[in-house]
């Protein structure tokens, strides 16, 4: 009887350690952005603290409370917004991995998005694009497409990342279309989860 019991306390070590180690890994294997919530100030025209503008006349808000923006954060307190102009111009983010996508994986981005109706005419549903790159602010790879944002409420996305190559900078942008097509829109973010290789099928 006793011989049963040692038995079975070493098997449930045996699968409490295995257990402990595989999470661990999973852990480990997750890859970080910096301020992945944008929390910040509330602020027009200001990037969030950790991202950097991309593209030319970005000037992203920190939101709720300017322009006439007031959904509650998914996360936090504070959440960014991105607009695409009638010229053409579409605002873009970006910053460096805590390490990079490897080529030829698959990787899961789960982020909250939402639109505002209410964006000093800045009001149309737009799309979200990610990009990568290996240095910094380079849209070298577009990763993902959004379909159009029209939800008021925060919807959460899972986005499967498949880099072709090497992948150590990320870019979130703002997108309408391409051509000569434009639209004054904007989209709203917040709460990017650590991004984690994709589960086997
Ligand atoms: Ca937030």
């Amino acid at each position: 009887m006793r011989d049963y019991s040692l038995l079975f306390f070493a098997f449930l070590l045996l699968f409490t350690t295995r257990s402990f180690v595989e999470f661990s890994k999973e852990q480990s294997l997750a890859i970080y952005l910096k301020n992945p919530s944008f929390e910040d100030q509330p602020q027009d025209a200001t990037t969030p603290t950790d991202w950097h503008p991309c593209n030319p006349g970005t000037t992203p808000d920190i939101l709720p409370g300017f322009w006439g923006v007031e959904t509650e954060p998914s996360e936090g307190e504070t959440y960014v917004g991105l607009i695409t102009r009638s010229d053409g111009s579409r605002e873009a983010i970006g910053q460096r991995l805590s390490r990079p996508l490897k080529a030829k994986s698959c990787y899961r981005l789960v982020l909250d998005l939402a639109h505002s109706y209410t964006y000093a005419g800045y009001n149309k549903p737009i799309k979200l694009r990610v990009w990568g790159g290996s240095n910094f602010c380079e849209k070298r790879e577009l990763l993902w497409e959004t379909e159009f944002i029209e939800n008021e409420d925060w919807k959460t996305f899972t986005l499967n990342l498949l880099p072709k190559k090497e992948v150590k900078y990320l870019i979130l942008e703002a997108f309408y279309r391409e051509e000569n097509a434009t639209r004054q829109g904007n989209v709203l973010i917040d709460n990017i989860r650590p991004i984690q290789i994709c589960p086997r099928a």
